[in-house]
């Protein structure tokens, strides 16, 4: 049974799918839908069952920003004591693999939680943009960070500036999104790539995704010292005994997760 009101959920294959579901709207976020999605990410996160997370959006886009109707009456007061992006902080905390399947409008806030996807996989009909400028805002839930992170300071002050679309293509070439796919088969190679990570150590992938945040904002110095830690963790792991067993007795390994 579905519980949320403007998301679906669904387990298969040990992959949880989050699907964004306010279709008429172009699943413009409000602020009860990204609790919702906050909250069913961290519940795949904790359900044992679940390796890999798959974000896509129903309807004829991923999502077209947060929802201007709720928001035009804000003032900076209200949203201050609202403290609403304490929300999509929580979404950084996501252990597992978050993969984003974008097909259609990803813009504003859509874009800001494609950014929150650890791979992006997006449909060649797939836009990405930031158009709050044409609104008299800017991104608020991490946009001119992570763009900038993802593709550099000047090309990304160009997009925030103008707020118009990115291509699915240019999105590829600067690095925002992994892959380019016809949209009538994006979920189904974005299912098959989540499968494959299935099959991997669910403590790899884990410590594997932690590490390579923290080349995001560490020295490299630091960052070294971050993965040498999380590599010596896995030495006390079943799966690291287990895989190397495998491989010395030309077997397949079976990762338990432990
Ligand atoms: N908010 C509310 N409703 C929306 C939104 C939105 N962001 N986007 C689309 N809709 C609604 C439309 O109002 C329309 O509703 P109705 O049928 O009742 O009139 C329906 O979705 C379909 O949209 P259109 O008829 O406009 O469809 P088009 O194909 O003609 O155009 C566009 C598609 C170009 C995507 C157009 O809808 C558009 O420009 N949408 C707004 C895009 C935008 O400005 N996004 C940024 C919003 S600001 C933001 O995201 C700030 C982020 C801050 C942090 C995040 C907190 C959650």
């Amino acid at each position: 049974m579905n519980k949320y009101q403007y998301i679906k959920v669904e387990s298969r294959d040990s992959i949880g799918f989050l699907v964004l579901n306010r279709p008429k709207v172009l699943n413009a976020l409000n602020r009860k839908m990204v609790r919702e999605i906050v909250e069913a990410l961290e519940a795949f996160d904790h359900d044992d069952s679940i390796k890999v997370i798959v974000l896509s959006g129903e309807g004829r886009a991923f999502a077209a920003g947060a929802d201007i109707d709720e928001m035009a009456e804000d003032d900076s007061i209200r949203l201050e004591l609202l403290n609403q992006f304490a929300d999509w902080d929580r979404i950084a905390l996501i252990k597992k693999p978050i993969i984003g399947a974008v097909h259609g409008f990803a813009l504003g806030g859509g874009f800001e939680l494609a950014l929150c996807c650890d791979v992006l996989f997006a449909a060649e009909n797939a836009q990405f943009g930031f158009p709050e400028i044409n609104i008299g805002v800017m991104p608020g839930a991490g946009g001119t960070q992570r763009l900038t992170k993802l593709m550099g300071k000047t090309k990304a002050l160009e997009w925030l500036w103008l707020g118009e679309p990115m291509s699915a293509k240019e999105a590829l070439h600067y690095g925002v999104v992994n892959r380019l796919i016809a949209p009538e088969i994006l979920m189904e190679e974005t299912t098959r790539f989540a499968q494959k990570l299935a099959t991997k150590p669910p403590l790899s992938l884990r410590l594997i995704k932690e590490a390579v945040y923290k080349a995001v904002d560490y020295s490299l110095y630091e960052g070294m010292q971050f993965e040498r830690k999380n590599f010596y963790l896995l030495f006390s792991s079943y799966d690291q005994k287990e895989g190397m067993k495998a491989f010395i007795e030309k077997r397949k390994p079976k990762f338990e997760g432990r």
